[in-house]
């Protein structure tokens, strides 16, 4: 009999990374949502290409949603900074559980997690936050835990490193080589991220149960990358499986405003801050693949899937692919086009100051993307019915 549980866990994984992708290549006006809009709101969206969209409400009320990820069941879960995990289903919203000793100062808190559906009716969680160290101290902590109906069960702490109130990183990711993907912030304090040793700046890659896997770069060490300022985003690419981070560069007292970064990262390599910025070169660090002048604070990314731009057909040169990249200073969403190789050609900002600050994003089982707004974040100018949850719906040309 075909039972899900059965087959092996990577098949799984990849499986729905396809599916994801696949669907929302083809989905043209896709309705089988699993979460109900509360109202599709007025207007049109339109990409260079001419695909129109639209923008639905999903929830309201949220109190700074930092991360979200959809389960394999259709429930959205989502991390608020303060410090609750919430879960969305066809219910509507609800606590799932609260994290008791998240430290909610400056950017910190409990911010980014990974799901992995070990089997059908076990499921785990990884979460990144931050905690209070000693008197006045920061740390931030990969902790793993069951995901059970009613919260999290049998908590276990697999690593924890210096954090700050700014500059934590935070995020993670489920990669498809089935290895825990963790970025980390310089908590303030570049020389660190390019010191092999330290964990700070850097993206980290762990075995699921929180050992170092036998082929990261350096022997016995976590780290994978290193040279990295404020890493908040990472995803892959669905057919290359290429890891994708964006950064946030320097605001004014650790170099020139702006220089906020996308980087494709490889094992081993180093992404030179703080000794390179922007377009700088230098022998033995990695340019980023794109930089922004100006600062957007880049905060999540997805791979949107392909968006024809030739003869209707899918056919021939013109076909590209999307990032999409939610920004908080730029209060938008950024279309950035990718040709087959990777390489960045155009960059189009949908939404721009629609909704304020934008940070959480995960495309959903429906084929549509799913952003949040940050407005309650104390930098931001709170609308009402903030924080809101959306999700952006292709509608016929
Ligand atoms: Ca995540």
């Amino acid at each position: 009999m075909w039972q899900l549980a059965t087959f092996p866990m990577a098949w799984q994984t990849n499986s729905k990374w396809l599916a994801t992708f696949v669907l929302w290549l083809f989905c043209g006006i896709a309705e089988s949502s699993t979460l109900a809009a509360i109202e599709r709101l007025p207007g049109y969206h339109q990409l260079p290409s001419g695909q129109r969209f639209q923008v639905e409400l999903i929830a309201t009320g949220l109190n700074i949603p930092w991360d979200m990820e959809f389960a394999a069941d259709g429930a959205l879960l989502v991390t608020e900074r303060p410090g609750r995990l919430i879960l969305i289903d066809a219910q509507g919203a609800r606590e799932l559980d609260r994290i008791s000793d998240v430290l909610m100062r400056g950017e910190a808190g409990l911010m980014g997690f990974a799901l992995y559906q070990q089997s059908r009716d076990q499921r785990y969680i990884f979460l990144c936050y931050s905690a209070q160290k000693g008197l006045f101290g920061v740390e931030n902590r990969l902790v793993k835990a069951l995901l059970g109906r009613f919260g999290l069960l049998q908590q276990e702490q697999l690593l924890s490193w210096r954090g700050d109130k700014f500059h934590n990183g935070c995020q993670v990711a489920i990669g498809p080589d089935q290895k825990l993907y963790v970025t980390t912030g310089d908590a303030t304090e570049g020389p660190l991220a390019q010191q092999p040793e330290s964990l700070l700046g850097k993206v980290l890659r762990l075995e699921l149960d929180g050992s170092i896997p036998v082929d990261n770069p350096i022997a016995g060490s976590a780290v994978y990358s290193i040279g990295h300022r404020n890493p908040q985003g990472l995803t892959w690419h669905p057919g290359r499986q290429q890891l994708y981070v964006v950064e946030h560069g320097p605001s004014g007292f650790d170099g020139v405003p702006g220089g906020d970064e996308l980087n494709l990262i490889r094992p081993g390599e180093n992404y030179g801050w703080p000794n390179i910025n922007r377009a700088e070169q230098r022998a033995g660090l990695v340019a980023p693949l794109y930089w922004w002048e100006r600062s957007v604070a880049p905060a999540a990314l997805a791979f949107s899937g392909s968006e024809d731009r030739g003869d209707g057909r899918g056919k021939g040169l013109h076909s590209a692919e999307h990032l999409v990249i939610t920004t908080l200073v730029g209060e938008s969403l950024i279309w950035l086009e990718l040709d087959r190789a990777g390489n960045p050609l155009s960059e189009h900002r949908m939404l721009h100051q629609q909704f304020g600050r934008l940070r959480a994003l995960t495309p959903g089982p429906d084929g549509h993307l799913y952003f949040a707004t940050s407005n309650r974040d104390g930098r931001g100018q709170p609308a009402a019915g903030d924080d809101r949850i959306l999700r952006l719906i292709k509608v016929a040309r």
